[in-house]
């Protein structure tokens, strides 16, 4: 079999995707998902421009073979783009795959070690009562893990743009996302001593209103020194969060040894590790409880297999990011992995049937990802699993967007 043709193709049923599509002389067509929130545009060019021109006649079904030359035969490699790009051409490749074995792809990972996926949601609210409410929603849906943000006493201030979300809320509409796109950043502002004040006084009003039996996790997003994030991971100890994530930014992973010698609420930290070697000290050193690498930006199915191997004797389980900025064809992927891996911890789930646009979304995507009470599963079809309508995805063209930005008080860029 031979590769004929491959293509980025970016679409925005809604927000947007960027779509691989590899095409063989055998007929069989297989797709991936190289989006990168906010810098789409960059991983499209990668691949169309960069990685296309060296697939053309290669053999798709040698997958370890053709990873290996686009991430070493560059010279150039890893960080975000490329490896978002990576991530796409992989994931396609593991679709042909199944599609020729006429297996679904968690077969060709060594087959199921569960029936499903326990996946977690996501309660935000702008008031503590409201983020119980929406928990509370979640949980009458079957749901048992939930992963619960409070933005507007957890110091942050977004611009007019969430404002208006709150107020959507407030008037009893769902809030639609906290990760809100704009054609220019938004800017929010954010201040650590009153964030460091309510989350534990938040997660103490959840427990009190939701019980002891629903799982909860809480994201810092990066936002705190290794001093507070260890403050705050023994501040919430008798809360029993599932995971505390992303405690500090990723150029400050060392620190995670002194949250580690300061809290047993377990850690989950990696959905800005952009390639397998930065996982290899925080996982070896034992200091989180859940790589969270993101199966879209590390590499794809070849990588995340490796990354789930390195985690297993050290006791580590995986907790992949998932977040509606993947498409379909990504969160398909995940999952795929999630059923395959013994080590498996914990899956990020945000149906794009939630947002606006979900419409769009069907039109595109055919397929993918189902969810059974608290748990998530494949179809057993060879491949993926999922189609792409790519007529549909071609009809909505790109739309220029950013993640926000933090600002502290004083006007200073903080991570957001
Ligand atoms: O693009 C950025 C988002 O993917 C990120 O902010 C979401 O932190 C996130 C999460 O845990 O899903
Ligand atoms: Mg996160």
């Amino acid at each position: 079999m031979k590769i004929t043709r491959c293509e980025a193709i970016v679409t925005c049923p809604g927000r947007n995707f960027v779509l691989v599509k590899i095409e063989t002389d055998t007929g069989l067509t297989g797709w991936g998902d190289a989006t990168l929130n906010g810098r789409e545009l960059a991983a499209a060019a990668a691949v169309n421009d960069h990685l296309v021109p060296a697939l053309i006649g290669e053999d798709p079904l040698r997958i370890e073979h053709l990873w290996q030359s686009l991430y070493l035969g560059a010279y150039w490699r890893g960080g975000p783009v490329l490896n978002t790009a990576l991530s796409g051409i992989d994931v396609a490749l593991w679709d042909i795959l199944g599609k020729e074995a006429g297996q679904p792809v968690y077969q060709l990972l060594g087959g199921r070690c569960r029936d499903g996926a326990l996946a977690y949601v996501h309660a935000g609210g702008v008031t503590p009562e409201m983020a119980a409410d929406r928990a509370r929603q979640f949980m009458a849906q079957g749901y048992q893990c939930v992963r619960v943000q409070m933005e507007a006493t957890a110091g942050s201030s977004y611009n007019e743009k969430v404002r208006g979300i709150a107020a959507a809320e407030s008037a009893g509409k769902p809030m639609p996302q906290p990760m809100v796109q704009a054609d220019l950043p938004a800017v929010g502002e954010w201040e650590p001593t009153p964030y460091l004040r309510a989350v534990p006084r938040f997660f103490d009003y959840l427990r009190k209103e939701l019980g002891d039996e629903v799982e909860l996790l809480h994201d810092v997003h990066q936002r705190l020194t290794p001093t507070q994030a260890a403050g705050l991971a023994r501040e919430l100890e008798p809360y029993h969060l599932f995971w505390l994530e992303d405690p500090v930014p990723p150029e400050h992973k060392d620190g995670l040894a002194q949250i580690r010698a300061a809290s047993t609420t377990p850690i989950a930290i990696g959905e800005l590790f952009t390639d397998i070697p930065t996982c290899v000290g925080p996982v070896v050193n034992r200091h989180l409880d859940y790589l969270r690498c993101d199966v879209g930006h590390v590499g794809g199915i070849t990588a995340a297999r490796k990354l789930a191997a390195l985690c297993e004797p050290f006791a580590v389980k995986t907790g992949w990011h998932a977040p509606p900025d993947l498409s379909p064809v990504g969160h398909a992927a995940t999952v795929h992995v999630d059923l395959a891996v013994s080590n498996f911890g914990l899956q990020e789930w945000w149906p794009h049937e939630e947002h606006a646009g979900a419409e769009m979304v069907r039109e595109v995507f055919d397929g993918g990802v189902t969810r059974r009470g608290p748990y998530l599963d494949v179809p057993a079809k060879p491949g993926l699993g999922i189609e792409v309508n790519e007529d549909a995805a071609r009809k909505f063209p790109y739309k220029r967007a950013y993640l926000p930005v933090v600002r502290r008080a004083d006007g200073g860029v903080h991570p957001w």
